[in-house]
């Protein structure tokens, strides 16, 4: 029986293995005792296993004790079929590492007293740590912050069992604190690790072998920022002159700036004086706090110093040249901003040109009506204005003189017995040309242009009495030529003689010197001085005056016999600009052809524009038949550049006599010119298309009396529609009043024709919203030959469609802007480079 149980103990022991076996081979205590766990932290239950060599008479008593536990008693129980006992030792609190030994006895069933003190305890209650972080492979800026990612290694140490694992988590600066070791976020630190960019507390702890668990500790803030700044520059304008404050706005764009920054910056550079262009680079550079340098942010704009020569009129070009001293005369046009559009009102838009000559020379007039102001200007200051980015144009305010030809010969009048009538009878009637061109039919009728008013830009209107008798028909008069000398009403003598031709009643020679329009009304703006002198911006002025007033005035016709050399195409003309927009407003613009015969280039300015009525001369040989009219051989004629062929009609012109103003330029010049009708009344006797201009002005009064509604261009239609042929089967349209006052409508002249370009930049914005936009530099990027005034936009469809009266200029603070009391109008026009007195220049007869 013993003998079978020891067969199977010694079976059981090879089983359980070296431990048990060991303890069987070796010699010495005949009781082997173990641990396990051999190393234990506080609170561990820990099997302790004593195996005896033989039976024992009961359970072996086993004591552990040691330096850093009391001693304690472990109770042992029997494991069954071998001399193998358990029992279980819980490692008890508080603080202190040491070796517990195990103390075991027992009795053998024989008496023998058995003993074994060779086990222990390792009984381990200290944390690991203090677990530590070294940082290596980058490096720290003042500010705190690594740029490129560090090397994070971890290390701790325990001094008992050992450290059997480390574990570390990154959790963002200022966060809460990690509140429990295990499990979590934590990752096991197995080998250096690189922190990702951001702000980051770095929490580790570690953990012994005996399971005792360090507190996580905040070993230290981790600030990395490897990424720079991306820097980003806009400029204010794409090119500067001298002394332009270009604006820089520079904006940052960083994934992670390194702290709390802004991410824009403006700046102002003032390009220095220079007269030379050249492009110029803005280098632009930063750092973040962590001290990355910025990526990007480089830039470039032109500097553009030089003159502006493309913005400048050939003309002033030439005299900048000839003359550097010289001051000009000069229309500074303003353009709209390209984009984003900024609905700058005209006024404002001429208050800015205004302001430019305040700047760079002396202003005169603010020109709203085309966004433009006049004044004066040396080279070195139009050069300036050039360079202002606002502006589109710079213009010579050319002289502006009468178109009417003085005669050379002396005639007397035929004399007749006069006789006052109420009527506007032709009976009296001692001339040739309101019967050339059929007034006196129209006369017959009843129509006497009776409630149309002709607005007459000359010289001024002297008060005859053939033009205030029975009534007075001048309705207004304003000076736009030398506001600070109005001496005489008409100093000069032209714009009577003009204004008899259109609306003469015959009042003082009882009938014999009628105009033919004989009841039409008379606005009088002066734009010729008492030299005959005016400039393009006393036309574009007067015209302006036309159409704030045209409602209050029923102004239906612009008369102007007056021009200048048509040095350019009309599309570059701001005064053709001007009478344009007088046109598609409503306004009739009647021109003279210019005194200048058939040469290229003939017709002055504004007659060269397409839109208007361009006049040429005949001569009536002073009859009223016409078959032995011919054409005048100083009336200008010919297809001015980019324009129709002119004249579109012509009417009688040589030795028209009209109205006389005594003491006036005209009339001291050309004494011989007088002429004396039967009451003894006299008047003076004139030629040149001015007189032809008039001719028709009083026409389309007679037409619009009795066909009111009738448009500019359906006016324009007519009059070219129903002139009569002449002389020798001659048929440039000589102009046919009786005709048209009772033709029917003919539909409308002027399709498909382009504006000028001050027109378009004026209306452009108006009409669309926005300009147009494009490479070409010189008008902000609008070119204003593009396929967009190509046959689309600016047919009749659209062009005619326009509701003028609601566009801008009705809404235009015209009382402020008051002509009378703007201060620019106290610079006077009297200044070195006028022409000479221009009406001893005229052409012979
Ligand atoms: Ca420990
Ligand atoms: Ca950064
Ligand atoms: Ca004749």
């Amino acid at each position: 029986m013993r003998l079978s149980v020891w067969g199977v103990l010694l079976a059981i022991a090879s089983l359980l293995g070296t431990g048990v076996a060991q303890a069987q081979v070796a010699a010495g205590p005949s009781l082997t005792t173990s641990a396990s766990p051999g190393m234990a932290a506080a609170g561990t239950a820990v099997t302790i296993t004593v195996a005896a060599a033989q039976a024992l008479s009961a359970p072996p008593t086993v004591t552990v004790g040691g330096t850093c536990v009391a001693s304690s008693a472990v109770s042992m129980a029997f494991q069954g079929f071998a001399p193998v006992y358990a029992g279980s030792y819980v490692v008890p609190g508080g603080t202190g590492d040491c070796a517990a030994s195990i103390s075991v006895s027992g009795t053998g069933t024989a008496g023998n007293a058995l003993v074994d003190t060779t086990a222990s305890i390792g009984v381990d209650r200290t944390p690991p740590g203090p677990t530590s972080a070294t940082i290596s492979g980058a490096t720290l800026s003042a500010s705190g912050w690594y740029t490129t990612s560090p090397s994070i290694s971890l290390a701790s140490t325990d001094a008992t069992s050992g450290v059997a694992a480390t574990y570390y988590q990154l959790v963002p600066h200022l966060a809460s604190a990690p509140t429990s070791a295990l499990p979590g976020a934590w990752t096991a630190y197995s080998t250096a690790f690189s922190p990702p960019d951001g702000d980051a507390d770095l929490y580790a702890f570690s953990v012994d072998k005996a399971g005792n668990v360090e507190s996580p500790v905040n070993l230290r803030e981790l600030k990395v920022d490897t990424v720079a700044p991306r820097l980003t520059t806009t400029i204010s304008q794409a090119s500067a002159a001298a002394g332009a404050n270009v604006t820089l706005l520079i904006s940052s764009s960083d994934p992670l700036p390194a702290a709390p920054s802004a991410t824009s910056y403006t700046g102002t550079y003032t390009v220095p004086a220079g007269t030379t262009d050249c492009p110029a680079s803005v280098a632009v550079t930063g750092t973040d706090l962590a001290g990355n340098a910025s990526t990007g942010g480089s830039a470039s704009f032109g500097i553009a110093r030089a003159m502006q020569t493309q913005k400048i009129d050939p003309a002033l070009l030439q005299q900048m040249a000839a003359n550097p001293g010289a001051t000009l005369p000069v229309i500074v046009e303003m353009g709209h901003a390209a984009t984003p559009f900024p609905a700058q009102p005209n006024v404002q838009l001429a208050q800015r040109a205004v302001g430019l000559l305040q700047q760079h020379g002396t202003p005169v007039a603010a020109l709203p009506l085309i966004d433009a102001a006049a004044g004066w200007a040396s080279a070195t200051q139009i050069q300036a204005i050039s360079l202002d980015p606002g502006v589109v144009f710079v213009h010579e305010d050319s002289t502006v003189t009468p178109r009417q030809a003085a005669t050379t010969t002396t005639t007397t009048t035929t004399t007749t017995t006069a006789t006052t009538t109420a009527a506007i009878s032709a009976t009296q009637l001692a001339s040739a040309y309101p019967r050339a061109v059929r007034a006196d039919s129209v006369w017959a009728q009843g129509g006497s242009g009776s409630g149309v008013t002709v607005a007459v830009l000359d010289s001024g209107i002297a008060p005859d009495a053939d033009l205030t008798q029975p009534s007075n028909r001048i309705l207004a008069a304003v000076n736009f030529a030398d506001p600070l000398n109005p001496q005489s009403p008409d100093p000069g003598g032209h714009g009577t003689h003009v204004a008899g031709v259109i609306a003469g009643n015959g009042n003082r020679s009882a009938g014999q010197f009628i105009g033919i329009a004989p009841s039409a009304n008379l606005v009088d703006v002066r734009v010729l001085d008492s030299n005959g002198n005016g400039r393009i911006s006393s036309l574009i002025r007067g015209i302006d005056w036309v159409l704030a007033h045209s409602a209050q005035y029923h102004i239906r016709v612009i008369n102007l016999s007056v021009g200048a050399p048509a040095r350019l195409a009309y599309r570059a003309d701001p005064l053709a600009a001007a009478v344009e927009i007088a046109w598609d407003r409503g306004l009739v613009v009647v021109t003279a052809a210019g005194n200048n015969g058939a040469a290229p280039g003939a017709i002055d300015r504004p007659g060269n524009d397409p839109y208007v009525v361009t006049v040429g001369a005949t001569d009536d040989q002073g009859t009223a038949q016409v078959t032995d009219d011919t054409a005048a051989t100083f009336s200008s004629q010919g297809t001015p550049t980019g324009s129709t062929l002119k004249p579109e009609v012509v009417a009688p012109g040589r030795r028209i006599v009209s109205i006389r103003v005594p003491g006036s330029a005209l009339d001291t010049l050309n004494p011989t010119r007088v002429v004396t009708a039967a009451n003894g009344s006299t008047y003076l006797r004139m030629s040149g298309t001015s007189a032809s201009a008039a001719v028709v002005s009083g026409s389309v009064a007679l037409l619009l009396e009795r066909q009111p509604s009738l448009s500019p261009n359906q006016v324009k239609a007519i009059l070219t529609g129903t002139t009569q042929t002449y002389g020798a089967g001659l048929t440039h349209g000589l102009i046919d009043a009786f005709a048209s006052v009772t033709s029917p409508s003919r539909g409308f002249a002027n399709q498909g024709l382009h504006p000028a370009d001050a027109f378009s930049r004026t209306l452009y914005p108006i009409l669309y919203g926005q300009p147009l936009i494009s490479s070409d530099p010189r008008f902000q990027g609008i070119i204003w030959d593009s396929v967009i005034w190509d046959g689309i936009i600016w047919d009749g469809i659209i062009w005619d469609g326009i509701i003028w009266d609601g566009i801008i200029w009705d809404s235009l603070p015209w009382s402020t802007l008051g002509w009378d009391t703007t201060p620019w109008d106290n610079a006077a026009w009297n200044r070195p480079g006028w022409d000479s007195s221009a009406w001893g220049t005229l052409p012979p007869d």
